[in-house]
């Protein structure tokens, strides 16, 4: 037999899937289908990231596995092109960013397809292309139509060296995410998106979900429910009254003053000297002002218990206030005697401008006589136009700004003179809504053709990093239920199943960076093992959902292991015969769970037995290579091939195991008492000594024996035997 020949073969058949088109979906309604979605790739100039490829490989095994299965799967891919570090390249070499991101996302896509992905790459997407924005924009009109998009004066977040607004989640510690500086605050106006309008529904909704349990517990934690009353405290001399948010309406008599934001309607009275009343005891209590109190959350102003609380016993303590020791009231009592039920978010609306080029412009004009006006639909995409200069200005403005021809326009609405609006999207934008287009993703009248929208959403599983829980993924739950509202699309949430795997660290564990030059080439490796090695390696490493350190001994190991698959193939003999029961079983059943690592050891097993054996039935080699294929697709349709069969192994069905042909995975333990046998059970061979024991002495039958009895002895033997001396 011809030695393995990764390269060969790995060329080979990417060609041949993709002019066979093995993998496109298709929109047949009649099947049954299955949407598979990794999260599309930044297409950075540091082209594809190891991480990308964990995530990458895992639902293509799966997206393979539905294929098996009889499903008609769509796998698809694109390019979320917009964003900084692109523009921030430009500004350096003042190369066009389009010029840049063609050449990045041809970069990513060679990569991909050297890897052998199942994608379907008739359905690839880039958000900055006009084609795919005008949607994005045309969706923004909706929110606009809708009151959703509005407008504010507020005081953002802003990086000084970027010169560009963030957005809350893009703070970090205080600094900026992308270069650290410490932010400021400053007015301006913003776009904003109405998300706090959904927060009732987000967390909710997630009741109905396959999220895994962790991102259901951050997206609650990020929209921050919180359920309390509001009571109003009458001031002393003044007519106004102090609304607070409680959560803890039954320490209302230990209320000893009240604590306002610095932001405060009442802030300037509060620092003369003001007292409210505490509608319980009708005692006079100080009101004081502090910046432990924020003033967007709740009504800007606490009740502060210092018996009961934390941070007012801290406040109270320095201030030299009461602090009273008092019994809990009912909660429901106190709420209906002096308060309102109410229920407050910690979510805030998105702030959705940004003052920067390479994004989508919002599609709006600023006119002298009737306002802000959409730019009219029939009038999408709104083109970026080409600047010279991609810094934003000193004003802080976008570099559109500077650009007067573009800039002055006409009214839509009354031909007067208007000004385009000059900031542009987030780079959230073009990311909530990317899995509606793939469905459909070139036509031109709508964002998607209704049919394929019932036909192929919800997504049925998403993974992607656990860093995007709490923005893109809540921001695109939120696009999709406006869709919904608006009737657009057929369910109200958009992912069905939502994983997320861990990273890949550096030799060590050190994050993989360019400047420390611990970044991983995956093309060296590719040419040097294979595709397939690197998947599997990627795929072995360790559990997918956790953190774990590159070691490139491990990927020796795998490509030892796939030559060892390609060897065995010498023993291959005449044979309808599946020994291999248990390994479909276990590889099928991991590969469901995410529990990528133990498949690929049962499929190791597997084939160390077969190895040990003279000859291997045909039926166990097609078996195994039917279960291996979706870890490493090439070597595995090139030994299946081999075998003669005629059509891909993609096009074979899953293999199925008979659960009676499964019989070592459990053993027989007896149990003696004073040498006697007196029963027995059956457990996994694995199961340890002390368990034996336990299970042993916990068993009727031995119960009868023991009661009451002294135990002087118990031994056990795995596997085997639990002997008990009374
Ligand atoms: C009296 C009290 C007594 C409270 C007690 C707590 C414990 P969550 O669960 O996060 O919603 N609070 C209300 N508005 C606030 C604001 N703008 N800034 C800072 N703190 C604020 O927390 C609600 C509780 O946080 C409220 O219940 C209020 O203090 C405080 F033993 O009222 B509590
Ligand atoms: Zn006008």
């Amino acid at each position: 037999m011809t030695p393995y020949d990764h390269s060969k073969i790995e060329k080979k058949w990417q060609k041949y899937w993709e002019s066979k088109k093995i993998f496109r979906a298709s929109d047949d309604i009649k099947k049954k289908k299955f949407y598979s979605l990794i999260e599309f790739p930044y297409p950075s100039g540091d082209g594809l990231h190891v991480g990308h490829i964990r995530s990458n490989t895992a639902m293509d095994i799966i997206s393979h596995k539905r294929r098996m299965e009889g499903y008609n799967v769509l796998y698809p891919i694109g390019w979320d092109a917009f964003g900084l570090p692109t523009e921030n390249y430009a500004i350096k070499t003042g190369i066009q960013p389009a010029v840049v991101t063609k050449k990045n996302t041809d970069t990513f896509r060679r990569q991909l397809k050297a890897l052998g992905f199942s994608f379907d790459w008739s359905r690839e997407i880039n958000t900055t292309d006009p084609k795919y924005y005008k949607w994005t924009q045309w969706i923004f009109l909706q929110f606009l139509k809708k009151g959703l998009a509005y407008k504010k004066k507020m005081a953002i977040n802003w990086c000084p060296k970027c010169l560009i607004g963030l957005a809350n989640e893009e703070v970090v510690d205080g600094g900026c995410e992308r270069c650290g500086t410490p932010v400021v605050q400053k007015e301006k106006e913003q776009w904003m998106l109405a998300i706090t309008k959904y927060a009732d529904r987000l967390d909710k909704d997630l009741d109905d979900v396959d999220f895994l349990e962790k991102i259901k517990i951050q997206q609650r934690n990020w929209i921050g429910k919180s359920e309390g009353a509001e009571i109003e405290f009458s001031l002393k001399g003044d007519s106004r009254k102090i609304k607070v948010f409680t959560t803890r309406p039954d320490t209302i008599f230990g209320v000893t003053y009240i604590a306002l934001s610095a932001d405060h309607e009442l802030a300037s009275l509060a620092t003369k000297g003001l007292k409210a009343i505490n509608p319980a005891t009708k005692e006079e209590i100080p009101v004081m002002v502090t910046d432990y109190v924020l003033s967007d959350y709740g009504t800007g102003a606490v009740m502060a218990v210092p018996a009961h609380d934390e941070r007012d016993a801290d406040f109270a303590k320095k201030h030299n206030l009461p602090i009273k020791e008092i019994v809990l009231q009912d909660k429901k009592e106190m709420t209906e005697k002096f308060g309102k039920v109410v229920t407050k978010y910690k979510l805030r609306d998105w702030i959705f401008s940004r003052q920067r080029y390479w994004g989508e412009p919002i599609p709006v004009v600023h006119c002298e006589n009737c306002g802000i006006v959409p730019v009219p639909e029939k009038d999408l995409p709104l083109k970026l136009p080409k600047v010279k200069n991609y810094k934003p200005t000193e004003t802080g403005e976008s570099p559109l700004a500077e650009i007067s021809k573009w800039v002055n326009t006409k009214c839509p609405n009354c031909k007067g003179k208007a000004r385009r609006e000059t900031d542009t999207m987030p780079n959230w934008a073009g990311s909530s809504w990317y899995y509606l287009r793939y469905v459909d993703p070139k036509n031109k009248k709508a964002f998607a053709s209704r049919v394929n929208l019932d036909h192929w959403t919800p997504v049925d599983w998403y993974n992607g990093g656990m860093e995007h829980t709490t923005l893109h993924l809540l921001y695109s739950r939120f696009w999709h239920k406006f869709l919904f509202d608006l009737g657009l699309v057929p369910t109200s949430e958009p992912y069905q199943k939502r994983t997320s795997h861990g990273l890949i660290l550096a030799k060590g564990g050190a994050k993989m960076s360019k400047s420390v030059g611990n970044v991983v080439n995956p093309d060296s490796i590719v040419k040097a093992v294979g595709a397939d090695a690197l998947r599997v390696y990627e795929m072995f490493m360790g559990p997918f959902d956790q953190h774990i350190a590159w070691d490139e001994n491990g990927i020796v190991g795998t490509r030892r292991f796939i030559e060892k698959v390609w060897k065995l193939r010498e023993k291959v003999a005449a044979g309808d015969k599946v020994t291999i029961h248990k390994t479909i079983k276990k590889v099928s059943e991991d590969i469901e769970n995410m529990k990528f690592n133990t498949a690929i050891s049962s499929l190791m097993i597997a084939v160390n037995d077969l190895e040990k054996s003279t000859s291997v039935s045909r039926a166990d080699y097609s078996t195994l290579l039917q279960l291996f294929a979706p870890f490493a697709p090439h070597v595995c349709e090139e030994l299946w091939v081999n075998l003669g069969n005629k059509k891909s192994i993609f096009l074979s069905t899953w293999p199925s195991y008979d659960s009676s042909k499964i019989t070592d995975s459990v053993v027989k333990v007896m149990v003696q008492v004073n040498g006697k046998v007196r029963a027995s059970f059956e457990v996994s061979p694995e199961t340890d000594e002390e368990s034996l024991k336990k299970i042993a002495l916990d068993m009727p039958e031995v119960k009868k024996w023991t009661e009451g009895k002294e135990i002087k002895k118990i031994i056990s033997v795995k596997g085997r035997l639990v002997s008990i001396v009374i």
